[in-house]
């Protein structure tokens, strides 16, 4: 019997917030959010009911026929056999270098992509790459789902990576609220997305700050298909989704048209207007971009883009645009399209001007901390050096040799044997399940690491029992937040899990990389390590942080490392001095037209920001698939994480599809109605809510759900991306389309 430990409460952090945990050492009695924090999250609620939950795994299992006979088939079918840890390791080494052995490195696919939880050293991505890096290196993969389109075009236009440029380049709320007059939000700024943000997220105030701008007085204005994207206060223009792009055109038209666009700025600091200017105004294709022409594809009434436009270039104009605008069919358009209308207003580079791209992605966006940088694990060198777009790996798996382009190149994508996936759940996050779970055949063997049984532990071969954040020391930190936490272990290893570092060192002796994987560490001994280096960086740029053991005596300490003035961002310091301090670009300026991306040729991605109408948005409509389906963020959790037990609260699946009343009417839906939503590629069941609040033809399901099919075969629990379709954005980004799909919806008998 373990020695009964009094109930205490302890405060640790995650990606939705730091939270006040209950234990009595053996369970997790509750969990509430921070006290400190304005504005917090509700998703700790549901913590202790996850952590022990049934669905964990518990011991190292592997599926019966690939056990038994190796088959590949089957996978998703759910007959495990368990088996102890030394043999399970054994088993599994061996086969890893069966695999290295036989077909190479490269045929091992550790891309891995996903959030998993937050706290510094058991950062699932870094650990698996760390441990691939020190058998050999492996195929890995390249951007993400959040912004992987944008890492493609954005730094052909600003010469900067594109993480670089929204995570550290843009203004400050308090910048914005002295002096942005205007702010026009394509995709608003969503209170609830800005819940989380990666590696921890304390005081959370996006919200309060939209509140402050209204008040002030800034017209506030949110372009897209839903009015919740924004608070109540700001004004509201319906716009469909996937034509952004023809609106950014037509208020660039009317700046042209009326003699508003800064020629000065223009001339100074871009290049290739005159290549854009005859697509502009029709000289190019006959096709004026008008206000009227842009009525049409947007749904929003010429006479409101003319007034828009005119106010935007009377005003100090931030244009914001939500990272959903490249998660679609050609989301490079709107991305590029947004810089060079805010350059035709000439006023990138001036304070709360310009634009910026994901203040309402991510919690942190728009806080400026200048903290101590440092605390992750060493990942080591990938001596392979193949790598996919993340969003192509159901095409990766099943076009093995087959070419695809890609921001310029062109190369075959990689013949992958075993996939192997830690803090990431493809079964929930990638487009076109139905697709993906075809592909995810091909490969000869599925490594997982879970702590729960999703859907992507239920088709891998071995499923490794991963312990989660309350089961482990760790330190928890993000460069956008001004805490640091000592996240102790709260209750001990559930089952037989074991943390993601110390099955990767089993592997790593069994495959002679011990050495090279641990250099000799225990898991206490690396925290320790990484620690001491992060606080001697620390004293170096002049922080004072805790030393380790009075950080776990305190808990947590905020540091003072807020601050209300960034320093000028590189495009102030390039308007400042464009000849010092010229862009990275191949001019040195705005890139509105691009030789580099022209050359490549593509027609999906030409030359400078075109409107190309995406294969399904609404104006694509059928009467098959009448309504677009968006697939937003999910409002009370982090993707698919906790579901099992969110599941589990009565009503909470299906999860809940909005729509218009007068899309529901028509098919006699009601708000509580149990519907299907289908397309070619797949069904879902869902719950209806009917809103005023979204566009017409507009359907809204959230992501989040585990992925469940049945016989049918439909999703039991609603997961979206059963409907999705798995495209690249264009050859040039290849990011995730996600947003773009036609649907059609129907009511379901309460049987079903
Ligand atoms: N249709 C549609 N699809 C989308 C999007 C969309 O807008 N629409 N958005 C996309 C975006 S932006 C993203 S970022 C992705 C998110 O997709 P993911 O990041 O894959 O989603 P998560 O549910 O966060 O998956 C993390 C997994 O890691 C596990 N985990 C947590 N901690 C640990 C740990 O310590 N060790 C191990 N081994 N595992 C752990 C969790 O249980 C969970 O299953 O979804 C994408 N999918
Ligand atoms: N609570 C919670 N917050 C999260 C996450 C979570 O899982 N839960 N995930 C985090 C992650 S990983 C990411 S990447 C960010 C993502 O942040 P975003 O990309 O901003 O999030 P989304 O929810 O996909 O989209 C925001 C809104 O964009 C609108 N929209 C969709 N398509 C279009 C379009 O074509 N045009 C216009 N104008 N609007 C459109 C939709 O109405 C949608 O509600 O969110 C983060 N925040
Ligand atoms: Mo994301």
């Amino acid at each position: 019997m373990p020695p009964i430990q009094p109930r205490r409460t302890v405060v640790t952090s995650s990606h939705w917030g730091a939270m006040e945990v209950e234990t009595d050492g053996t369970r997790l009695l509750s969990a509430r959010p921070f006290s400190d924090d304005p504005a917090p999250s509700d998703i700790a609620h549901i913590l202790p009911q996850a952590v022990h939950h049934k669905s964990r795994v518990t011991r190292p299992s592997f599926r019966r026929s690939w056990l038994e006979k190796r088959e590949r088939q089957g996978r998703g079918d759910g007959d495990y056999v368990a088996l102890p840890w030394d043999e399970a390791l054994d088993i599994t080494a061996a086969e890893i270098d069966r695999i290295r052995k036989t077909h190479g490195n490269e045929a091992i696919y550790g891309g891995s992509y996903g959030w998993a939880s937050a706290g510094r050293f058991h950062h699932a991505q870094s650990q698996i790459h760390r441990f691939l890096n020190s058998i050999g290196g492996y195929v890995s993969s390249f951007g993400s789902y959040s912004t992987g389109c944008a890492q493609g075009i954005m730094p052909h236009v600003f010469g900067i990576s594109f993480l670089q440029y929204t995570y550290s380049a843009q203004d400050s709320w308090e910048t914005l609220e002295r002096n942005t007059e205007t702010l026009v939000m394509f995709g608003g700024i969503n209170e609830k997305n800005s819940q989380v943000s990666m590696g921890g997220i304390t005081e959370h105030e996006t919200g309060s700050w939209l509140q402050r701008f209204v008040d002030k007085g800034m017209r506030c204005i949110n372009i897209g298909p839903q009015r919740s994207d924004a608070p109540e206060s700001c004004e509201w223009i319906p716009c469909r989704p996937g034509s952004d792009t023809a609106l950014m055109l037509a208020l660039a038209y009317v700046l042209e048209e009326e003699g508003r666009t800064d020629y000065d700025f223009i001339n100074r600091f871009c290049i290739g207007f005159d290549r854009f200017r005859p697509y502009l105004i029709g000289d190019l294709d006959g096709q004026p971009k008008s206000p009227e022409w842009a009525e049409e594809i947007c749904g929003v009434d010429a006479e409101d883009i003319r007034e828009l436009a005119r106010h935007m270039a009377e005003t100090r104009t931030l244009i914001t645009v939500a990272w959903s605008l490249q998660r679609a069919e050609f989301g490079e358009q709107p991305y590029w399209m947004s810089a060079v209308l805010a350059a035709m207003l000439g006023q990138i580079g001036l304070p709360g001007g310009g634009v910026g791209y994901g203040y309402g992605a991510i919690g942190g966006i728009g806080k400026y901390i200048d903290g101590p940088k440092g605390l992750s694990l060493p990942q080591g060198e990938n001596p392979i050096k193949t790598f996919i777009p993340v969003a192509r790996v159901a095409d990766m798996l099943l076009q093995p040799g087959e070419p695809y382009d890609y921001n310029g190149t062109r190369s075959p994508y990689p013949d992958i044997r075993l996939v192997y996936w830690a803090g990431g759940n493809p079964f929930h996050h990638h487009q076109d399940l139905n697709r993906l779970h075809a592909a995810w055949q091909q490969p000869e063997t599925v490594i997982v690491h879970e702590p729960w049984w999703t859907a992507t532990a239920q088709r891998a071969d071995i499923v490794f029992p991963a312990t989660t954040p309350y089961e482990r020391e760790d330190i928890g930190r993000s460069d956008l937040d001004e805490y640091l936490f000592h996240m102790p272990a709260l209750v001990p290893p559930q089952g037989n899990a074991r943390d993601d570092y110390d099955i990767f060192a089993g592997l790593a002796a069994r495959l002679g990389a011990q050495e090279t994987f641990t250099e000799g560490r225990s898991s206490a001994q690396w925290l320790e390590t990484l620690y001491a280096d992060f606080y001697s960086r620390a004293q170096q740029s002049g922080h004072s942080v805790p030393d380790l053991n009075a950080l776990r005596a305190q808990n947590w300490v905020k540091l003072p490392t807020r601050k209300a003035d960034a320093p000028p961002s590189f495009l102030a310091r390039f308007r400042a001095d464009p000849e010092k301090r010229p862009l990275a670009t191949p001019s040195g300026r705005i890139e509105i037209f691009s030789e580099t991306i022209d050359s490549f040729g593509y027609n999906d991605c030409p030359g400078h920001p075109v409107w190309i109408a995406p294969r399904e948005w609404p104006g694509a409509a059928t009467e098959d698939s009448p309504l677009h389906l968006i697939s937003p963020q999910p409002g009370d959790k982090l993707h698919s994480q906790l579901e099992a037990a969110l599941a589990d609260q009565p009503g909470a699946r299906p999860e809940t599809v909005t729509l218009h009343p007068e899309d529901a009417a028509s098919r006699n839906i009601k708000t509580g109605d149990l519907v299907r939503l289908w397309n070619t590629r797949g069904a879902c069941r869902a719950r209806a809510r009917l809103s005023t609040d979204i566009l017409r033809g507009v359907v809204a399901l959230p992501t989040g759900a585990w992925f469940s099919p049945a016989e049918t075969p439909i999703d039991m629990d609603g997961n979206p991306n059963v409907l999705t379709r798995d495209i690249g954005t264009s050859r040039l980004g290849q990011g995730s389309s996600a947003h773009s799909a036609l649907v059609n919806i129907e009511k379901l008998d309460a049987d079903h």
